[in-house]
């Protein structure tokens, strides 16, 4: 299912593209959408939000949990 994050750390469309290369490499074939705006990612299906915290962290972003 969709669920969408909060990613805090966000500031500009570089980081926004860091983000979203990192979650398809680890979710292939996942719709991944982030929006810099409102820090926020949603991932279409998402299940392991362990997994998602583990590679937002890893990208070098805060992981802000589900909303
Ligand atoms: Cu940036």
């Amino acid at each position: 299912m969709l669920k969408t994050y909060r990613v805090e750390g966000m500031t500009c469309c570089g980081c926004s593209s860091a983000v979203e290369k990192a979650l398809k490499e680890a979710l292939p074939g996942a719709t991944i959408d982030v929006n810099v705006a409102v820090n926020e990612v949603s991932i279409e299906p998402s299940n392991d939000d362990e997994l998602v915290k583990a590679v937002i962290e890893d990208a070098g972003f805060d992981y802000g949990g589900p909303l």
